[in-house]
């Protein structure tokens, strides 16, 4: 029998402590500490990481009780192609899904397992995803030996004791499991971003409802609570249950009178969520604000009152740091003015951190994300493209006291938006909710790449893409079925706010612009601003828009919402190619929402939308 000194908080979940067990046996490390989530926890260990030079602390005038964190530069991402998901079934994973049956992963997890602790400590992280106690969250437990990942789940989650009562002694939780898979041994000394990128295993256990992630210390692949419990694993337990575990933003639109409606929001990623989520209204909106939720996940669960109700599982923002700003996102700045772990980002001459589109004009010197000097003249980037900033929802000056609320908040719209430069209109509505099931299962999004001629167009149903955790058809038809038991479903829209002019210029001034949209959205759900039906949907007219404090022009408009009828039988045919990949579980009504849309459009005008004629 293994013996190792067990210290940090109590718990009597023998569940817990039976597992606390297995697992110091099987990854041998050198001692094992239960966190209670304090902040001298944490402030101990972030000391400890500036000891052994993982952290930097930054100025503590310019920026109060925050880090730097440089990665190994081969661990900065998310692995798709090393992520996998584990049943007794491969058809259950679905064709876009890493399928490994759990057996043979098991062996080959329990092999790179074995000892992979030794010489570190080993960290127990109880942790809420959603309000303690709430009955829409749910409980995890995370193992790790990476102190950057304890301190990083203390920002995401509700953690440590808190989390750890509401477990009491017979709870359930879902076992997360993660090592950096770089073991010491004995006088080895360590160095400040310990990983094995070439043996990275981020896998998902269906029957077990359980996380195994090894190599890795970045980001979704070892922050547990976030991509891997709150996406992958959520969808399946939804699934189950008759609720959504979705890739969305969510926040409050409170009009001059103080009405208040909350919107749900999915994008691929690299679409602006955390923007969206944040937006501060333009000119022309006195009285109008935003209250934010979440900018990432939503859970949403079926209420008493036939509505949707959602929560934000989680409790910080972990997001992409390059192209922030004052412009692009004020309240993201504000946020992040204490308490944050800043992870890639460069380092300003007086201890300050800087990312490329934080200001017009670059620093004249800094250190790199790589820890070397950097010049603007030197042709490299000073951050890397997917540094990321940990902040505290709590912090942002739009927040939501509703975020904590454990009946979570009645959703009225589920917006879903691509990047798409031609052919998807800026906002439609869907006929109903399996139409908008449809819409949102056919979306896609461009690569970010602005080269020439056409770029590739990605379809992310959902925005689920990499984040559904078993078979992409199955989760269209819960989708389905979720809708047939509510009362009062939200509607759901479409949204582009990419379309680009044959210059390659943006049509759409975007960012806190969006409002317009948003007050269209949300004057359609209470009925009170009329839409035409187009072939594609509900859309609005000029004169539906509130255009107070912008110049926009009506025939820009018109080129906007504007759909060619040929590039819309072409996408047609690649919704075709999307659908032959779930051949055998595909729901019916996709099939004939594809045919009516088909002759809709062969029955419109060559170039349709244009809701200009009609009054
Ligand atoms: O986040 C974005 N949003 C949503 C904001 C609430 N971005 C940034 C995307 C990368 C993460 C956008 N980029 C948006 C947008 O609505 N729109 C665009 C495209 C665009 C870029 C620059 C301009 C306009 C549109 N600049 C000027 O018009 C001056
Ligand atoms: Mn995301």
């Amino acid at each position: 029998m293994f013996n190792v000194m067990i210290s940090g908080a109590n718990t009597k979940n023998q569940g817990l402590l039976n597992w606390i067990r297995e697992v110091a046996e099987l990854c041998k490390p050198e001692r094992v500490y239960i966190c209670d989530g304090s902040q001298e926890e944490y402030d101990r260990l972030c000391a400890e990481m500036v000891e052994g030079g993982t952290f930097i602390r930054l100025n503590d005038e310019k920026r109060p009780n925050s880090y730097l964190c440089r990665s190994d530069p081969r661990d900065v991402a998310r692995v798709e192609h090393r992520t996998f998901i584990c049943c007794l079934n491969k058809s259950d994973a679905g064709p876009t899904n890493n399928w490994v049956h759990p057996r043979e992963m098991k062996e080959t997890l329990d092999k790179l397992y074995d000892g992979c602790m030794r010489g570190r400590t080993m960290y127990v992280i109880p942790f809420s995803m959603g309000p303690l106690g709430s009955h829409i969250a749910h409980l995890g437990v995370e193992i790790t030996d990476s102190p950057y990942v304890v301190v990083n789940m203390r920002i995401m989650t509700r953690m440590g004791q808190a989390a750890l009562d509401v477990l009491d002694e017979k709870g359930f939780f879902v076992r997360c499991l993660h090592s950096v898979g770089a073991p010491l041994q004995p006088g080895q000394k360590d160095v400040p971003w310990p990983c094995d990128p070439n043996n990275i295993y981020i896998s998902h256990f269906r029957e077990d409802r359980a996380i195994y992630s090894y190599g890795s210390g970045y980001g979704g692949n070892a922050l547990l609570g976030k991509k891997c419990f709150a996406l992958r694993i959520a969808s399946i337990l939804a699934k189950d249950e008759g609720w959504l575990a979705e890739h969305m933003l969510v926040m409050g639109v409170e009009d001059p009178d103080g009405e208040k409606t909350y919107v749900a929001a999915a994008f691929p990623s690299a679409c602006g969520k955390t923007n969206f989520a944040m937006l501060v209204p333009p000119k022309g909106f006195d009285g109008w604000k935003i209250f934010t939720v979440g900018d990432d996940i939503g859970w949403l669960k079926p209420g008493p009152d036939g509505t949707l109700r959602a929560i934000n599982p989680e409790a910080g923002f972990f997001g992409v740091a390059p192209g922030t700003s004052m412009k692009s996102n004020p309240n993201a700045m504000l946020t992040l003015t204490k308490n944050c772990i800043f992870t890639n980002v460069a380092l300003t001459e007086d201890g300050d951190v800087w990312w490329e589109g934080m200001t017009d004009e670059p620093p004249a010197h800094l250190i790199d994300w790589k820890g070397q000097d950097w010049t603007p003249g030197s042709g490299r980037l000073a951050a890397h493209p997917n540094a990321r900033f940990t902040a505290p929802i709590a912090q942002c000056p739009s927040f939501d006291p509703e975020w904590d609320n454990p009946e979570g908040v009645p959703i009225r719209a589920l917006i879903f938006g691509g990047r798409m430069s031609r052919n998807v209109p800026l906002v439609f509505q869907a006929f109903h909710w399996s139409h908008g099931v449809y819409l949102a299962a056919t979306m896609g999004s461009e690569a970010t790449a602005a080269a020439e001629g056409q770029p590739a167009v990605r379809r992310d149903p959902m925005a689920m893409l990499p984040f559904c955790g078993y078979n992409m058809a199955d989760y269209w038809n819960h989708w389905l079925n979720v809708g047939r038991v509510l009362g009062n479903p939200p509607r759901i829209f479409r949204v582009n706010w990419f379309r680009r002019d044959d210059q390659g210029k943006y049509v759409w001034p975007g960012f806190g612009e969006n409002m317009r949209v948003l007050k269209w959205i949300i004057d359609r759900i209470h009925g009170r601003r009329y839409g035409i039906e187009s072939p594609m949907g509900v859309m609005p007219q000029f004169k539906d828009i509130h255009w107070e404090g912008l110049e926009y022009d009506p025939d820009t408009f018109y080129a906007l919402m504007s759909v060619d009828r040929d590039e819309g039988s072409k996408e047609v045919r690649e919704q075709e190619d999307l659908f032959d990949l779930f051949f055998d579980r595909l729901p019916k009504e996709f099939t004939h929402h594809r045919e009516l849309y088909k002759s809709r459009v062969w029955r419109s005008p060559k170039v349709w939308a244009m809701a200009k004629e009609r009054v």
